[in-house]
């Protein structure tokens, strides 16, 4: 811990580090201290922090320096403050990609306005392919694309790089 303070305490203030804790003792689900790589990404959600599959790999392999396929508290924060800069950058980003499908900014995402930003990039998408892609991004089924629903479906396909 002393060390990963040392580590990360320019970028993080005490309450961030307390938050990280808190988020990493709620994931520790047999609470021995340590968290396998399911409990990292539920962990660093509830940070607001979404990693992508191949992000996560990268990140055990970097930073599970023991190798044993678990990630203690020092370990996670040291990922975490890597992960908040690089977070912060890519919520920008998404924020971004959110606003220019959201055209009537109640933030939330239609059909309607998926056709109409293709439509705007010169595409065609036909019903069948749009209806698809709502199915897979609207997770809860409320017919609508919330920005949480976005990032996870930008997230899952891994199309992060892209945009
Ligand atoms: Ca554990
Ligand atoms: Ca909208
Ligand atoms: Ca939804």
């Amino acid at each position: 811990m002393e060390e990963a303070k040392r580590i990360t305490n320019q970028e993080l203030t005490k309450s961030q580090l307390e938050e990280i804790e808190a988020a990493f003792k709620a994931c520790d689900s047999n609470h021995d201290g340590r968290i396998v790589p399911q409990e990292v990404k539920k962990a660093c959600k509830q940070l607001g922090i979404f990693l992508c599959k191949p992000e996560l790999d990268g990140i055990m392999k970097e930073t599970d320096k023991s190798g044993n396929g678990y990630i203690e508290l020092k370990e996670f924060t040291e990922i975490v403050g890597e992960q908040m800069v690089v977070t912060n950058y890519r919520n920008e980003q998404l924020k971004k990609a959110f606003k220019r499908f959201d055209k009537d900014g109640d933030g939330t995402i239609t059909k309607t306005e998926i056709k109409l930003v293709f439509k705007e990039s010169g595409l065609e998408l036909d019903d069948a392919s749009l209806q698809e892609l709502m199915e897979e991004a609207d997770t809860n089924k409320d017919g609508v694309i919330s920005f949480d629903e976005f990032v996870h479906a930008v997230c899952e396909n891994d199309w992060s790089g892209e945009i």
